[in-house]
């Protein structure tokens, strides 16, 4: 698929019914606050900022839907794991992602559960992996930011993902050196066709 058009469509939450019956296939983007959500977003779209990233963690509150060539939906959900968050928000958060996954299940076509190469996988990141297997969906482990470390780093932190995900492939990117992007573009856009 060649990317010719991205809009931003609309924003849903837990109180939204319309998602229920919309047929289109999705790739949605999960991960902890910050990870860098949003900027991989940007740069599969070539956009500088159609989806807000921020430097201040638990901004999106939200399910922000991007419509790609009128057919599919990429779509950015809200960080989860932030410890500073008050616990009712943090919960409402973790509901709100879960109540998505699960109303559009039929439909995602591969969640992207995005980690932190600094900090590698946390407990949030393979609670939520265990989740989405439990579900049957189709997982891309994508470890991100690793303009910020050294080779030595990049292997150490691709060793830990593989153990903590079951050796499944694992996507190693950095959307601001925009390194691996074009990879994972072509890989998204392959399953969300599929
Ligand atoms: N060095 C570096 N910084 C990044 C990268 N991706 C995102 N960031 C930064 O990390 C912060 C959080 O990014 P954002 O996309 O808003 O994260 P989100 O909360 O997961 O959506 C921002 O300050 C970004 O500029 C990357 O690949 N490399
Ligand atoms: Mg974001």
């Amino acid at each position: 698929m060649k990317l010719k058009e991205v809009k931003f469509v609309k924003s849903v939450d837990i109180n939204s019914k319309e998602v229920f019956f919309d047929e289109k296939h999705e790739i949605i983007f999960l991960g902890r606050s910050n990870v860098g959500k949003s900027s991989l977003m940007n740069a599969i779209f070539e956009k500088k900022d159609l989806v807000k990233t921020s430097s201040m963690p638990g901004k999106t509150r939200t399910a922000n839907l991007f419509l790609l060539n009128n057919k599919y939906y990429f779509t950015d959900l809200p960080g989860y794991g932030f410890a500073k968050m008050w616990k009712e928000k943090k919960q409402d958060l973790d509901n709100l992602i879960n109540w998505y996954i699960e109303e559009r299940r039929d439909y995602i076509k591969s969640a992207v559960i995005l980690i932190d190469s600094k900090l590698g996988p946390q407990e949030s990141d393979i609670e939520m992996y265990r989740h989405l297997l439990d579900l049957e969906m189709d997982i891309t482990i994508v470890v991100t930011k690793i303009d910020k470390l050294n080779n030595n780093d990049i292997k150490k932190v691709n060793f830990l993902s593989q153990e903590a995900f079951f050796w499944q492939p694992i996507n190693l990117l950095s959307a601001k050196s925009m390194v691996w992007i074009k990879e994972i573009k072509n890989l998204l856009f392959e399953k969300v066709i599929g």
